[in-house]
């Protein structure tokens, strides 16, 4: 019997998609402004997920070299046919809707090509592709029609056109027809998120609908066949968390697959907003999984997420020539490889500051994304050549640092337009910089919690407390923001060089 865990990936996962093949499940999700792209995560027991590979891990791939923050990445299919793993994926504010194919899902893949409009002048226009196949190989783009116009306060959505299908040819990439519209869901607002199953003889689509936050839900439709026209469901939606008190909210944009022993699942997004209030989440949209029951009536019904979440982990790091970076490390619009030096100080990892700091759409920034609710990070660092520290952001407009440079350390929170600093002085020698999630627990000490972060820096042996601040400002909701928290080392000027890195976390 298959132990549900939830989370299935902790941290900002959104958009996730699942293929079965053979005995191997591969998931996909969205990576937004970061790279290296697209994690894709397999599991051979549908318990344990190992991320195994990036589709693109060069900005050139994705084009996101200057997306807008929350652009980027959104919401890929994956699919396996005839030998071969595909993907479709749209870059919001970047390339377009881009198609990839590879034999092993860990990679290489294909370096992607854009699914151009029938008329050939761009690429179709829309977001969460989804790619099917009908019997006689009709390849079939299945997607959100919606014109994406940046602003200035990130992407706006232009006019919304609902569920709209192509036919494609995936030799040169073109769509064969116009856009037909097959659906427009229940009436929820953003009918997004498409995917399309054959199922015997029956053809179903399901979307998302209500919004990715609080209204969120799936719902589902039918047809003989793969065009439409479809019949919805009596029950929509079939999953969502809207007017309830259940610990995972949002739950949304899913896809199916079948499990272990025949029996299917329903992957989907979801968020572990705060306990007391049900408002804030700290980590972003997570991917969730929950059964699904086909019925006699030939209609599926979902069952609510249910909170399992794993035993915490920790992770020690240090940073040894040979060991190289794991694939969990994410650098902001450009490659890890183009900021992390690990020759430079043998056993350290260098950053090298070209003066960006994390205001800045493309600082020098390594990071990983926080997985678990309760959170502590320590980096022992040198910057008496620089400038530098250890930071947790949502975006370039909501960060917390710690900061060493000029003999000083300093915390600083950047909370939309309001900015505070915290400075200790003399600190010089060898120090460790601390971010950690915690609460008081009513006796004079602390125990980690999403709610209130804590500042810090070891200094001469001896813990400097810089800050104190509310978790809240770094929550999904309080920023708008499409992915999560992502702690990391980063370099303003100089040459800034970490010796360890540890990070310990669980689920409250
Ligand atoms: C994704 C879409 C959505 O493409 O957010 O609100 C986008 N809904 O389904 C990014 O995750």
């Amino acid at each position: 019997m298959t132990t549900l865990h939830n989370p299935v990936l902790n941290g900002f996962h959104p958009d996730p998609s699942v293929v079965r093949v053979g005995d191997e499940w591969f998931l996909a999700t969205s990576s937004f402004e970061y790279l290296p792209g697209i994690p894709i995560h397999r599991s051979r027991d549908f318990e344990n997920w190992e991320l195994i590979g990036h589709v693109g891990a060069t900005p050139e791939v994705f084009g996101i070299g200057d997306v807008p923050t929350s652009g980027g990445v959104w919401a890929p299919t994956i699919r396996y046919r005839d030998g071969l793993f595909h993907l479709v994926v749209t870059v919001a504010m970047g390339r377009g809707m881009l198609h990839f194919t590879a034999t092993d899902a860990a990679g290489p893949w294909s370096d992607g090509d854009v699914i151009l409009s029938a008329d050939g002048a761009g690429s179709i226009n829309g977001i969460d592709p989804d790619i099917a196949w009908a019997d006689d190989g009709t390849a079939y783009i299945t997607y959100s029609g919606l014109i994406l116009t940046e602003t200035p306060g990130g992407p706006s959505i232009g006019t919304h056109l609902g569920i709209q299908q192509v036919k494609v040819d995936l030799d040169d990439h073109i769509a064969l027809e116009e856009p037909r519209s097959l659906w427009s869901g229940t009436g929820g607002q953003f009918p997004e998120a498409p995917h399309l199953y054959q199922v015997g003889a029956t053809w179903y689509l399901m979307i998302a609908e209500g919004g990715t936050e609080r209204g969120h839900s799936i719902s589902i439709a039918r047809s003989a066949g793969p065009e439409g026209p479809f019949e919805t469901a009596p029950q929509n939606p079939l999953v969502s968390a809207r007017s309830t008190i259940r610990p995972v909210q949002n739950t949304g944009h899913g896809d199916l697959v079948i499990g272990p022993g025949g029996e299917w699942f329903c992957i989907m997004l979801g968020v572990r907003p705060r306990s007391g209030t049900r408002a804030f989440s700290a980590l972003g949209r997570e991917t969730f999984v929950s059964p699904v029951q086909w019925h006699q009536n030939g209609w599926p019904t979902i069952a609510p997420v249910l909170l399992n979440p794993r035993p915490g982990t920790r992770v020690a790091l240090d940073f040894s020539p040979d060991a190289g970076l794991d694939g969990e490390w994410l650098a902001i619009r450009r490659p890890t490889s183009a900021i992390a030096d690990l020759s430079a100080r043998p056993g350290r990892l260098t950053l090298h500051g070209d003066g960006s700091t994390l205001d800045d759409p493309r600082p020098v920034f390594l990071g990983r994304r926080q997985e678990h609710l309760t959170n502590s990070v320590t980096v022992t660092i040198d910057a008496s050549a620089g400038v530098g520290g250890l930071g947790v952001r949502y975006d370039e407009r909501f960060h917390l640092e710690v900061e060493v440079g000029g003999g000083a350390v300093r915390a600083r929170a950047v909370v939309g337009d309001l900015r505070q600093e915290w400075t200790h002085q003399p600190a010089n020698g060898p120090i460790a910089l601390h971010i950690d999630s915690v609460k008081p627990d009513g006796q004079g000490g602390f125990v980690r919690t999403s709610d209130l972060f804590r500042l810090a820096a070891t200094i001469g042996g001896q813990r400097i407390e810089l800050a104190e601040v509310d978790g809240r400002f770094l929550s999904s909701e309080t920023t708008e923001s499409f992915t999560g928290r992502v702690i990391g080392m980063y370099a303003v000027s100089g040459d800034v060089s970490f010796h360890s890195w540890i990070a310990e976390g669980d689920d409250e």
